[in-house]
């Protein structure tokens, strides 16, 4: 595969929705061929499996099955869109991908990071993101912004000590492998965010 996969982490309300139309328009001028995505989601059948997982049900969710759904969209996202972007020689940009498994499902809801990895093969293969941009914020000031947009989706009503887990998992994966991840303070203004996903967009070309 010869294009480059970048994927964008973070809590809920960090702003990767904001960021990732600066990180296209970035690529963009610099002459390279963007596919942006994101997860759960980015296909038909990928996105009807977000609808289903991010919804309120009578029953509750188990964590197996909302960790399984996540994979099962990822799959799709991976056949129909992502592999396929990259073995054109596309960026493609993913809003969230497996580092919010292991956040969420594995920090958040306490599954074993051992089976996610399991799963992470089985679907990905040896596929990894050659950078993962993590926006990092206090889960209270993502959250009230998060709530000021409009209504909660299910995992968007967990309790703040769910996101604090959460918050320490992309921080610990982080510190892991230091030369895949980029951490940005998401708590400054929009103008100095962009700026410090700029610098690190950069830093990554150069390297
Ligand atoms: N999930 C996902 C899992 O549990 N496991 C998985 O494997 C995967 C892939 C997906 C949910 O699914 C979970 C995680 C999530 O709960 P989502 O829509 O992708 O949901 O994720 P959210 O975090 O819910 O996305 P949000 O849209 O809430 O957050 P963003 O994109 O980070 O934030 P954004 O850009 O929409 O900004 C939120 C608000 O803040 C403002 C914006 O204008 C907007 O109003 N804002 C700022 N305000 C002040 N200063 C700044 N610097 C600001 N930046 C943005």
């Amino acid at each position: 595969m010869t294009g480059m996969f970048i994927t964008v982490e973070g809590g809920e309300g960090a702003g990767k929705s904001t960021n990732i139309a600066a990180a296209k328009a970035w690529f963009e001028s610099r002459g390279y061929q963007v596919t942006l995505t994101r997860e759960p989601g980015g296909t038909p059948l990928s996105e009807q499996i977000r609808s289903l997982v991010l919804a309120e049900h009578s029953e509750t969710v188990a964590p197996i099955t909302e960790l399984l759904l996540m994979f099962a969209s990822r799959s799709q996202h991976l056949a129909e869109v992502i592999q396929p972007a990259l073995e054109r020689g596309d960026v493609v940009i993913c809003d969230r991908f497996t580092d919010a498994t292991y956040a969420y499902q594995g920090y958040g809801r306490g599954m074993s990071k051992s089976d996610i990895a399991v799963l992470e093969q089985l679907v990905q293969g040896d596929l990894r993101p050659d950078l993962t941009i993590v926006f990092d914020i206090d889960p209270k000031v993502g959250m009230q912004r998060a709530g000021a947009r409009g209504s909660l989706d299910r995992i968007e009503k967990e309790q703040y000590a769910f996101f604090e887990r959460v918050r320490t998992g992309y921080l610990e994966l982080a510190a892991s492998a230091p030369q895949r991840y980029q951490v940005i303070d998401a708590e400054q203004s929009i103008e100095n965010v962009e700026l410090q996903l700029t610098r690190a967009l950069s830093t990554f070309l150069d390297r």
